[in-house]
C-alpha cells in the first residue's frame, strides 16, 4: 500500500510541474472564468455544492473523509437531456479541489481537471460550472485533486432522456462506490 501511495503522490506532483510549464491561459486562476459561458441561457438549473471535511465510519473505523453537501459519497445529481446546468461548487477544504464530470460531453473549460482544463478551486473559492446536457445515462463525478476521491469526494449522476421518464438502475454507480470505499477501508488512501 505504502509504495503505491507514494507513487500516486509523486505522479500528481510531476503533473502539476509539467502543467505549469506549458499552461495555456484558461488553466491560470481567473475569477469568473466560467461566467461568459451560457450566460444568456434561460431556464438554467442551479445546483449548489459544498465540499468539506466530515467524520465518517468505514468498516468500523472512524476517520475524516470529504463530504459533498454533508453526504458521503456525494448526492445523486439528476439531470435531464436538453437541460442547461449551472453548478456552484464551493471549496470549504483547506486545500485545492475540483470536480470532474466523468463521461459528460461538455466545453473543455468545464471538464474540471486542474492544471489541464481549469486552474482548480482554491480553499474558500467558488467555481461556477455551466454546460448543456447532450446525453442520457448513468455517470459519476469525482475530485481530480490529490487523493480526495477515495476519501469520499465522488457521487452519482443520472441523466433522463428528454422525451421519456424511464426507471433508473444505479448498479453501475453502486459497483463503483463500493470498490472505492473498500479501497479506502483497506488503507490505500
Ligand atoms: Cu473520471
Amino acid at each position: 500500500m505504502f509504495p503505491r501511495r507514494r507513487f500516486v503522490k509523486g505522479m500528481s506532483g510531476l503533473g502539476m510541474v509539467a502543467a505549469q510549464a506549458v499552461a495555456p491561459g484558461w488553466v491560470r486562476a481567473v475569477s469568473g472564468l466560467s461566467e461568459p459561458l451560457l450566460a444568456e441561457a434561460s431556464g438554467e438549473k442551479l445546483f449548489n455544492i459544498d465540499i468539506a471535511r466530515a467524520p465518517v465510519r468505514v468498516d468500523g473505523k472512524d476517520a475524516m473523509g470529504i463530504a459533498i453537501n454533508g453526504e458521503f459519497p456525494g448526492p445523486l445529481l439528476r439531470w435531464r437531456e436538453g437541460d442547461h446546468i449551472a453548478l456552484r461548487v464551493h471549496n470549504s477544504l483547506d486545500q485545492a479541489t475540483s470536480i470532474h464530470w466523468h463521461g459528460i460531453l461538455l466545453p473543455f473549460q468545464m471538464d474540471g481537471v486542474p492544471g489541464v482544463t481549469f486552474p482548480g478551486i482554491a480553499p474558500g473559492e467558488t467555481f461556477n460550472y455551466r454546460f448543456p446536457i447532450k446525453q442520457t445515462g448513468t455517470y459519476w463525478y469525482h475530485s481530480h485533486s490529490g487523493l480526495q476521491e477515495p476519501l469520499g469526494h465522488y457521487g452519482p449522476i443520472v441523466i433522463d432522456p428528454a422525451a421519456a421518464s424511464l426507471p433508473v438502475s444505479g448498479c453501475g454507480i453502486e459497483i463503483c462506490s463500493t470498490s472505492l470505499t473498500l479501497a479506502w477501508a483497506d488503507g490505500i488512501a
